[in-house]
């Protein structure tokens, strides 16, 4: 199987993250890119190919163009006008109450101002080279994504930042573009061909579901822990089922506390059921593994070997399938399950 990497994934290097009110090394690192490259390259079964150029076109297909425009320099404008820092991080959000019984608010001009309007939370920090290596993870699902179009039943896109939970105008969740939909758009638009996005991260992906929610060429299926105790808290429930045109094509499984390989594999089946009954004939995968028994932040209980079956699973659709990294915390056990999950779809 091909999977596609870049060292320039390692641009966006944050060294603290303000996460349960305390200042500490971030969960989503460097590290996390370069353990599942060091795996898969010392694998026969992939081949760690490096991504091609797609520009901002796609990007701006689903996002919207200020969020492009703020983040190529934010961290750069950062610096010029409020000093010299390593992170930079959103201090005031221009949440709607702030402006009840006025008009809407528009873009302030202070940068920091404009943080808190494109963001929705406080655990993303911007480092220096975070617009290259955001640009470069939308390059890496794009290219794989190219693979499966040209004929490969399956690859995969080793995304560092991940995607899932930028939506169309707001970073956050350690995401700033979403790569996910990016591909699934650019499939469903170009192909005339309708596309399943499966988001199997511990998280809801609520910024593919905000994306996708009103259209029906785009179905979005997650399974995440429930929203009720889970991040992101506001989104996620069973009962958010699509709008409009879009009615029926949102499917949310929350699952609850310690879910095991059986449990889970239960609820993919019915995931995969919507899949094949909805008739689409590409899948995008957001492959999160921080719902590993062990992963610091989540608390599910799958292993290294229910990755392999759940990835078997998938594979018995018989849809061409790109494969694209989100979360994934327990750093040393994340390359063997990424491997695992893509020897059990087919590598
Ligand atoms: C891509 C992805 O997996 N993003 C996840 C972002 C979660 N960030 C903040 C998590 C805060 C959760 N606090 C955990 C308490 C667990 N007991
Ligand atoms: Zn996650």
């Amino acid at each position: 199987m091909k999977a596609v990497y870049t060292p320039d994934h390692l641009r966006h290097d944050p060294k603290v993250e303000l996460e349960r009110s305390v200042a500490h090394s971030p969960w989503e690192h460097i590290g996390r890119g370069e353990i599942i490259k060091d795996v898969l390259s010392a694998d026969d079964r992939f081949e760690v190919v490096a991504p091609s150029q797609w520009g901002t076109d796609p990007i701006t297909a689903v996002h919207d163009p200020g969020l492009l425009r703020f983040l190529d320099g934010a961290w750069q404008e950062y610096q010029r006008v409020v000093g010299d820092t390593r992170e930079v991080v959103p201090e005031v959000f221009q949440m709607q109450g702030l402006r009840n019984k006025m008009s809407a608010g528009s873009e302030p001009s202070a940068i920091q101002g404009r943080l808190g309007y494109w963001s929705f939370e406080i655990t993303t920090p911007l480092t220096e080279g975070t617009y290259v290596a955001s640009r470069a993870a939308v390059d890496t699902a794009m290219t794989a994504m190219q693979f499966v179009l040209d004929g490969e039943r399956s690859a995969y896109g080793l995304c560092r930042p991940p995607g899932h939970h930028a939506t169309t105008s707001l970073y956050g969740g350690y995401c700033f573009f979403n790569n996910a939909a990016v591909v699934a758009h650019h499939v469903a638009s170009t192909r005339g061909v309708k596309v399943a996005v499966l988001d199997v991260d511990y998280h809801h992906g609520n910024g593919t579901q905000e994306i996708f929610y009103d259209r029906d060429d785009v179905l979005y299926v997650s399974l995440h822990g429930d929203p009720a105790r889970a991040y992101p808290y506001a989104i996620g429930h069973g009962d958010e089922t699509g709008a409009g045109r879009g009615l029926g094509a949102n499917l949310n499984i929350p699952l609850p506390v310690g879910t095991d390989d059986d449990a889970y594999s239960s609820a993919l089946d019915t995931a995969l059921r919507k899949i094949s009954s909805f008739g689409a004939g590409f899948l995008v995968v957001s492959l999160g593994l921080d719902t590993f028994v062990t992963d610091p932040i989540c608390d599910l209980a799958l292993t290294t070997e229910g990755f392999r079956a759940h990835g078997a699973m998938v594979a018995s659709l018989g849809v061409p399938t790109v494969v694209l990294q989100e979360g994934g915390y327990d750093v040393p056990n994340l390359g063997i399950n990424a491997q695992s999950w893509l020897v059990g779809l087919g590598a």
